[in-house]
């Protein structure tokens, strides 16, 4: 195996309990590996090179628990952080899985199960804060509907709003050093979901209380699954300064929620996305939300977890590669792409230039000789 492309923990890659430890369980299929140990998923990743490990309160406190049981399941994880070095970087909340959100947690139409999914949010804000994590995700994975007679979008996006402001608020008066990343996703569990895209989160942060404390956490699959370039997505959230996570995978436009290894589907995209997140020096965490195929037994689980961080580093070696390929640069020159960066000029300017259309309207951008040769470069023969 080449040592360029293994992970070190300054690269920033963590994983989910819910990613290497997923059991394969499909909606037709029952799970088709242990439940693995969050003890040996945090050894198993430490040995990897991986820097963190994220969790839902139900990964790693099992529902039911005690309060002693809790106390001592956390401090059993702790100890294996401490002796490893992998840090928690990032907590959510499973507020999905279990019947009573079956018609969504903050947007369920009884209040009462409202309360319930914002008190069990606030543990998990809590648990997340004690184990030291900067970043709380917020995928709303049952805030949606099917039967939209049921359902007016309008007031849900208030209660929306209202759970965020809420869980903004506990997190002020708890002292918690947390910012909160809305994940968008567009379908998958419901027929719709509320906040589908980048573009809807951002545009709902903006009715916030607290907008400062909320940005995105974009994921690969979900933009994918809605047709969109993720990493257009990724640059947008960006330039708003509201890239606060990002959930690296892989996915195929118009087929299910796949979840796959970072880079085995849109290699483009995903090439696109590393650049931009090295080029821009982005300090946040490179969390692989991903899973397993469900045709690997335990141990091929780990060749998972070791592709997604590889094909990362290989991605970025490409990336640095097209910065020093004097072909590509030169062809870049000639689709003027520095050129963008030039305003365009103050109102008096624009009045007094003149265009001249016929001439720019025969120049040639040379982009089949650019894209060629960035193909040629992920195609391994650059
Ligand atoms: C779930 C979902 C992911 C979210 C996770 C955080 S859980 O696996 O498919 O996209 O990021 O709640
Ligand atoms: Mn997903
Ligand atoms: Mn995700």
């Amino acid at each position: 195996m080449n040592e360029e492309f293994t992970p070190r923990p300054e690269d920033h890659f963590t994983f989910g309990l819910w990613t290497v430890g997923n059991p394969g369980r499909d909606p037709f299929g029952h799970e088709v590996r242990p439940q693995l140990d969050p003890v040996e998923s945090v050894h198993r990743l430490a040995e990897l090179g991986a820097y963190g490990v994220n969790f839902h309160d139900d990964d790693l406190v099992p529902p039911g628990s005690s309060a002693a049981e809790r106390d001592a399941i956390v401090a059993r994880f702790r100890a294996a952080l401490d002796q490893t070095g992998l840090r928690v970087p990032m907590a959510t909340t499973n507020l999905f899985s279990r019947p009573v959100f079956k018609d969504g947690a903050f947007t369920a139409n009884d209040p009462e199960v409202r309360r319930f999914a914002l008190r069990k949010t606030f543990r998990a804000i809590d648990l997340g804060a004690e184990l030291g994590a900067e970043t709380y995700v917020m995928w709303g994975g049952r805030e949606g509907v099917e039967a939209d007679a049921a359902k007016d979008a309008r007031v849900a996006l208030d209660r929306y709003k209202e759970a965020v402001d809420l869980c903004c608020e506990h997190i002020r008066d708890r002292g918690h050093g947390l910012r909160i990343a809305l994940e968008p996703k567009p379908n998958e569990p419901r027929g719709d979901l509320f906040l589908p895209t980048v573009g809807h989160a951002l545009a709902f942060i903006n009715e916030l209380e607290w907008p400062d404390m909320v940005g995105l956490n974009p994921e690969f699959a979900h933009e994918t699954m809605s047709g969109l370039s993720f990493h257009h997505g990724v640059a947008q959230a960006l330039w708003h300064d509201k890239l606060f996570h990002i959930d690296l995978n892989a996915q195929r436009i118009g087929k299910f929620d796949q979840d796959f290894r970072f880079g085995s589907e849109g290699i483009r995209d995903a090439f696109y996305t590393v650049r931009l997140l090295e080029d821009a020096g982005w300090e946040g965490m490179r969390h692989f939300d991903a899973h397993p195929y469900r045709t690997e037994d335990p141990e091929g689980v780990w060749d998972f977890a070791r592709g997604c961080m590889r094909s990362y580093l290989i991605l970025k070696a490409k990336a640095e590669r097209m910065r020093s390929d004097p072909e590509i640069q030169a062809a870049l020159r000639a689709a003027q792409a520095d050129r963008l960066a030039e305003p365009t000029g103050t109102l008096a300017e624009i009045r007094a230039s003149s265009p001249d259309e016929p001439t720019l309207a025969t120049q040639g951008y040379a982009h089949e000789r650019l894209d060629q040769l960035v193909t040629e470069l992920l195609m391994g023969v650059r």
